[in-house]
């Protein structure tokens, strides 16, 4: 009999060919990505065996990304491995990183494919000298019919037009999570073999929970509908909810996901007046739009606290969002508050 542990991301992904779901050339972009994946799960688990700790760049000139952060060595080195993995394949028009000013088209020495990567090569990096679990998120968008050498411009589509998007934590286990629009399944890395194998095929988030994900020191920063929000979460089963609820807050967003694909919960990262101004915290293109992907097609539900996220229409590649994302009640729960919130405004 087939297990799950016994089907092999390779044979996953053929399963989805031959059921009409993908073509040979998103099966080739994922196994390629999901092979960086595997280079990358090597790298950081090197941590100070490696030299790959610490920030990028040389000493008193911190390398700085577009983001305005300083970057990891293991930031670059992720973000090279992926360039380097999805180049020569034939199956990108174009690809654009976090990690990167603009987006880049595939050189012209090589075949062009008909698709756009996204990703952030290395999430929550700040975590990685201090051993946290950290993760790659990836995008996949269709390039615009007729265009070979995609600008920008081609990347700002909404989270609807995605086709496929995953992430892999680089924690206790390297975890592939890939969604390609039909339903969201867990392939853990067996280092022996070197493949991934199918741990949990149609991952579905409970819709109800009793735990949140958020940043609490940025409470006094929050818009009104967060605080009342949250403070009623924290006067528990004698407050308005009837119910106690727990927190966590790894600060590296691909291991708070997991947890919530596994067990439930809500994950956000709010307006706040520290980031007001910039629209949010996390970005839109490579963190929560994919992200978002994943969790509505394990029944969960994503939304920036006033819109479904998947439906924003980008302005630009590094935008910013507000994000809420996780079990689908408790989604509809805070997106109320904001409801409720400016509609008193109105
Ligand atoms: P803070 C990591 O830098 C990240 O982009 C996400 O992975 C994470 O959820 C968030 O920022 C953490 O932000 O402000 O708590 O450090």
């Amino acid at each position: 009999m087939t297990t799950h542990a016994n089907i092999a991301l390779t044979r996953f992904l053929i399963e989805q060919q031959r059921a009409g779901r993908i073509n040979s050339e998103l099966r080739l972009l994922v196994e390629v990505v999901a092979r960086a994946c595997k280079q990358i799960s090597v790298a950081v688990g090197k941590g100070a065996l490696g030299g790959v700790l610490g920030e990028a760049g040389t000493p008193g000139q911190a390398s700085i990304n577009v983001q305005g952060e300083a970057q990891k060595k293991l930031d670059v080195i992720s973000n090279e491995i992926l360039l380097e993995a999805n180049a020569w394949g034939g199956h990108l028009a174009g690809l654009a990183s976090e990690e990167m000013d603009t987006s880049q088209p595939i050189p012209d020495t090589y075949p062009h494919g008909n698709y756009l990567l996204l990703f952030d090569p290395l999430d929550g990096s700040s975590n990685i000298d201090v051993n946290v679990s950290v993760g790659t998120i990836f995008s996949v968008l269709r390039c615009p019919e007729g265009v070979s050498s995609p600008t920008d411009a081609d990347f700002l589509q909404p989270g609807t037009a995605q086709v496929a998007a995953g992430y892999c934590v680089y924690g206790p286990q390297t975890t592939l999570v890939l969604t390609v629009g039909h339903g969201t399944h867990a392939f853990t890395l067996d280092r022996e073999v070197g493949s991934f194998l199918l741990t949990s095929r149609d991952i579905r988030i409970p819709e109800d929970t009793r735990e949140f994900a958020v940043n609490m020191s940025n409470q006094r920063f929050w818009e009104p509908p967060m605080q009342d929000y949250v403070a009623d979460l924290l006067a528990g089963k004698e407050g308005p909810r009837g119910k106690d609820f727990n927190m966590r807050w790894v600060a590296s967003m691909v291991a708070d996901v997991h947890r919530i694909l596994t067990r439930g919960g809500i994950f956000s990262y709010p307006l706040d007046g520290k980031c007001a101004a910039k629209g949010g915290k996390l970005r839109l293109m490579y963190e929560a739009n994919p992200m978002s992907f994943l969790v509505e097609q394990a029944g969960g539900a994503a939304s920036t606290g006033r819109v479904r996220m998947l439906a924003v229409q980008p302005a630009g590649l590094h935008q910013r969002v507000p994000v809420f994302l996780g079990s689908r009640r408790e989604v509809e729960a805070a997106v109320g508050y904001h409801r409720d919130f400016d509609a008193r405004l109105a």
